[in-house]
């Protein structure tokens, strides 16, 4: 008895090797943007500075015991969040790069910056 076995091999690339293209082709700006906390306590803005990419969140809490605050910047930047009163939460997205300073409302002592990279 003879066996005649015939083997054609196509061409077809494994799936490790489709799973590594399809990764290596996602751009790099399908990556999640970010939400950055900043703790308001004890009358500061605590980082005082932070540092984000164009797309990310800043999120404001007031983890004060009794004081209410704001997040006040130019009229030109976004102007004033509502009253943040103790435990509450605000937040912004920023998309366009630059230095956006701010201070509180009712308190202008308090400072804080958010410089916006782009991505
Ligand atoms: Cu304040």
């Amino acid at each position: 008895m003879r066996f005649s076995v015939s083997t054609t091999r196509r061409q077809v690339p494994s799936r490790a090797a489709l799973a590594f293209f399809v990764v290596a082709a996602m751009p790099l700006s399908l990556s999640a943007h970010q939400t950055v906390d900043v703790i308001i306590q004890n009358y500061r803005f605590e980082p005082a500075e932070v540092r984000i990419r164009s797309g990310d969140t800043v999120r404001w809490t007031n983890q004060e015991k009794r004081t209410s605050h704001s997040v006040l910047f130019s009229a030109e930047q976004g102007g004033e969040s509502e009253r943040l009163f103790p435990q509450d939460v605000w937040q912004r997205r920023f998309e366009a790069p630059g230095r956006y300073p701010y201070s509180c409302g009712p308190h202008p002592e308090m400072k804080g910056v958010v410089e916006v990279v782009a991505p």
